[in-house]
């Protein structure tokens, strides 16, 4: 033990010399770790500061002002019983019929989860939304349920935050104890990208229950109810929501719309019903949705059945408040909004903005106004830190009627494409559009998008056109995700594979056409555990062996990141995503009273082995770190 901590110690790793060591740091021999924890830290920085981090250009670093919510009143309003009180004390068909005698709409919060997702790559870490968290219950007191989980926020924690979503979850729940906490599941692919096994999903909701979530919402990339039924079960067997959800596309206004027409979705509708489902979701993930289709499709949900209905939009397309407001009209239970600041444009529509649009009507949702203007100016702060990741739009896109490209998809397909050397988005929208009716018009949402953006960037950089690939005479090697969507992967999609197309791409190759779920593998959670713990070297928790299980490679990554720089909640976001320029100084704050100060004297330039050193002062003590200079 004694060793390990010699060589864990700072002077020590920073290279210096072990004859004198042990006499000049008595700190060894006292029960110490931050000495450690900032050495740790200033590799981070250091490798950030030398190789970058990944999707973030060099530029001069951007100093964004510290940022600080506002005081607010001393104690939360007195209430009868939030819907979250009625879950624990009478169980969920309780909450829905509270939710169903409310005579005015009501709001979920979705800042947390989609509106950062959508806005800049879901790259918003627990640390900035934790002054928000602690004081959420004054904030929004009367939200239905605050979105706050899944969807990509679960794997780009661990992948780019170097955060467990876990911890995360764990943190909200203890904080928010009066408010139902909602995710975004997708049925049975879960938080991935991929079919899990039957019992690895129940495994995931099960776990996701028990650390808080309340409210789920289960969607399937082609609304496919084999994929979603089990999920529902799995959510119902725990006593929670569970939110059968239907992705919307298409236009049931347009008369040529043979596809997706109310009648599709009414049907649908009634076999999420009968599947179990506490409440229907739409899920308008491209802000498709006009607002007299809204009004018509929640007033023949309304009037049909007997659950209450929660509509999803994203403001893509500028109109998203027009929907909502017919929405309400017609008599819709819930929408999604997001703190202004960081609602819109490829986000959803802002909460303020919707409640004004209401204002002298007996259906405007109850917002306490000063208090979601406190908050706002609070994430209007926060914004500049995620500047980096933005997806640049900032206007309505309404050609996005035409192309039904999803809001969360839009700023990752550009990345993709640039990252390939394709400078014409126009380009990519267009091909988007041509690849969707090739695949015989598909609902396009996480993972079924990424097929159809795939494809179009396949088609691109192959210069083909559909007559081309339907010839069928050149032999092409078509992107993994195209082949694995036409192997009946993904499910079936709507009116089933274009029969010509699916030959060409599988080429002889079989695909099924039951639900990929009944043939796999169950997991073996013994085998798993006992995997994961030769690897990590401790018993794992429950919740890491599913994380696993979902994200083998990126868990580990994970891991491995944490074994070397520690925990990085104490990084301001800055510094975080930009590392440190020389003759910098920033604080590493590890809790009141508990601050170490680090600036960065300068770098070398690189010697024979590309190899930069970082000398630093770490609380007033000159610190070396070695680098490896990737360029
Ligand atoms: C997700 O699956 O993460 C989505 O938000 C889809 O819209
Ligand atoms: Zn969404």
């Amino acid at each position: 033990d004694f060793m390990k901590r010699v060589i864990a110690h700072p002077v020590f790793l920073a290279g210096q010399g072990y004859t004198t060591f042990i006499d000049e740091t008595p700190e060894l021999f006292e029960n110490n770790h931050r000495p450690n924890h900032d050495i740790q830290l200033l590799r981070y920085i250091g490798d950030v500061t030398v190789n970058g981090f990944p999707g973030v250009t060099r530029h001069e670093k951007v100093f964004v002002p510290d940022v600080h919510l506002e005081d607010g009143p001393a104690a939360q309003p007195a209430h009868l019983v939030t819907p979250k009180d009625l879950l624990t004390q009478s169980g969920a068909t309780a909450v829905m019929d509270w939710v169903k005698q409310q005579p005015r709409v009501l709001l979920t919060d979705t800042t947390m989860r989609d509106a950062h997702q959508s806005l800049f790559a879901t790259r918003m870490r627990t640390k900035d939304m934790l002054p928000v968290v602690e004081q959420y219950e004054k904030l929004m007191p009367n939200v239905f349920s605050a979105e706050v989980w899944g969807g990509a926020t679960f794997d780009v924690a661990y992948r780019f935050l170097n955060e467990d979503p876990w911890e995360r979850l764990k943190k909200m729940r203890k904080a928010m104890p009066h408010t139902l906490l909602q995710m975004l599941t997708r049925g049975s692919n879960a938080v991935g990208y991929q079919n899990y096994p039957d019992n690895a999903i129940k495994e995931f909701l099960h776990k996701s229950a028990a650390n808080g979530i309340d409210v789920f919402r289960i969607f399937d990339s082609l609304n496919w109810v084999a994929q979603m039924e089990k999920s529902i079960q799995f959510v119902r067997d725990t006593g929670k929501i569970a939110e059968g959800t239907m992705c919307y596309t298409g236009d049931i206004l347009n008369l040529d719309e043979n596809k997706y027409t109310l009648d599709y979705y009414l049907h649908l509708a009634q076999q999420l019903v009968d599947a179990g489902a506490n409440m229907i979701g739409i899920k308008d993930m491209a802000g498709l949705l006009k607002p007299k289709a809204a009004y018509e499709l929640i007033g023949e949900l309304k009037s049909r059945l007997d659950v209450p209905v929660h509509l999803h939009t994203h403001d893509t397309t500028g109109n998203g408040v027009a929907t909502y407001v017919q929405a309400t009209r017609a008599g819709v239970d819930i929408v999604d909004v997001a703190a202004s600041a960081l609602a819109g444009t490829t986000s959803q529509p802002s909460m303020t903005s919707f409640y004004y649009s209401l204002a002298d009507d007996n259906r405007q949702p109850q917002l306490d106004i000063e208090q979601a203007e406190r908050m706002n100016r609070y994430w209007a702060g926060v914004k500049p830190f995620y500047k980096d990741f933005m997806n640049g739009i900032t206007a309505p896109q309404t050609d996005i009627y035409q192309t039904e490209m999803p809001g969360g998809q839009y700023s990752n397909l550009q990345q993709q494409a640039k990252a390939l050397g394709i400078k014409d988005f126009e380009q990519v929208k267009e091909a988007y559009r041509t690849v969707n009716q090739m695949l015989g018009d598909i609902v396009k949402v996480t993972p079924s998008s990424k097929v159809v953006g795939d494809f179009a960037i396949f088609m691109i950089q192959n210069n083909l056109t559909p007559e081309m690939i339907l010839s069928g005479e050149r032999s092409l090697d078509f992107p993994d995700s195209v082949v694995a969507f036409f192997e009946g992967d993904l499910g079936q999609p709507v009116g089933g594979f274009p029969k010509k197309l699916q030959e060409i791409v599988l080429q002889g190759r079989p695909a099924i056409t039951v639900r990929p779920g009944s043939l796999a593998k169950p997991v073996d959670f013994a085998e798993v555990n006992a995997e994961l713990k030769t690897k990590l070297g401790r018993t794992p928790s429950e919740e890491e062996v599913i994380s696993y299980i979902l994200y083998p490679k990126v868990f580990m990554d994970y891991r491995n990141n944490i074994e070397r720089f520690g925990e990085m909640a104490a990084l301001d976001t800055t510094t975080f995503y930009q590392g440190m320029r020389p003759g910098e100084t920033v604080h590493i704050n590890y809790g009141p009273g508990k601050t170490s100060i680090v600036k960065l004297n300068s770098i070398s330039k690189p010697d024979e082995k590309g190899d930069r050193t970082l000398f630093y002062s770490l609380n007033g003590q000159t610190i070396q770190i070695t680098i490896h200079d990737k360029d």
